[in-house]
């Protein structure tokens, strides 16, 4: 059984990764179940420089190899915003009213192409460091549709599906996800490095 803890305090994050990733020997914690509370401040100028910062603090609190995901949603119309700051977008902590202000933002914009992104950073005790980043890339709506998923899930239609992420069911959503896509190269470098280190 390989254990990692998830450096997330985003629940919805941490469902996502499971359903993701724990079959075949491995097991996601949380930072509840390890008993311990790490929310460093997220400086990077990048999703990568981000998740590593996440997943460096939770494998040194815990001793436990520790796997972070650094995600948002990037604009082409806004320059590439919200980007990095997608969770506290506009200074705003509810994502509803992240939403609705991307939306504002984009009024009367023609060019609605949007990708979401995700960075997966794994750090092991021994300093071993794995990276893997992947993208879904679509389009934003003109108003919000479904109620699954969170954040920006109601707003993003990925390029060709005719439902967003939010009205799909977790294994579509995980199927095509920038997380999914992202999470599953990650466990692919897991399993060869864990095996290689067998040898
Ligand atoms: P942790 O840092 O504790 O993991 P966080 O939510 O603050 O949680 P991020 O800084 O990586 O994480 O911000 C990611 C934000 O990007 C997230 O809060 C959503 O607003 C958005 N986002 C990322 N993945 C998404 C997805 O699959 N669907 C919808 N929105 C997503």
């Amino acid at each position: 059984m390989m254990t990692f803890l998830l450096a997330s305090n985003n629940p919805n994050k941490l469902r996502e990764c499971r359903e993701i990733l724990e079959k075949d020997g491995i097991r996601i914690i949380s930072f509840k179940e390890a008993g311990i509370e790490s929310n460093p401040e997220e400086n990077g100028t990048s999703f990568k420089e981000n998740a590593f910062i996440k997943a460096r603090a939770a494998m040194e609190k815990s001793g436990l190899p520790a796997l972070a995901d650094d995600s948002g949603i990037v604009v082409r119309a806004l320059g590439g915003a919200p980007g990095i700051y997608s969770a506290r977008y506009g200074g705003l902590d509810d994502e509803g009213k992240q939403r609705r202000l991307l939306l504002r933002e984009m009024e009367g914009k023609t060019d609605r192409a949007a990708a979401f992104v995700a960075s997966i950073a794994c750090v092991f005790p021994d300093g071993k460091e794995l990276w893997t980043e992947a993208e879904c890339r679509g389009e934003l709506t003109e108003e919000e549709r479904g109620t699954g998923g969170f954040g920006y899930d109601p707003i993003f239609l990925p390029a060709g599906f005719t439902r967003t992420t939010a009205e799909m069911s977790p294994e579509e959503k995980n199927a095509i996800s920038h997380r999914g896509k992202a999470l599953r190269m990650m466990e692919e470098r897991l399993r060869a490095y864990l095996e290689g280190e067998e040898k």
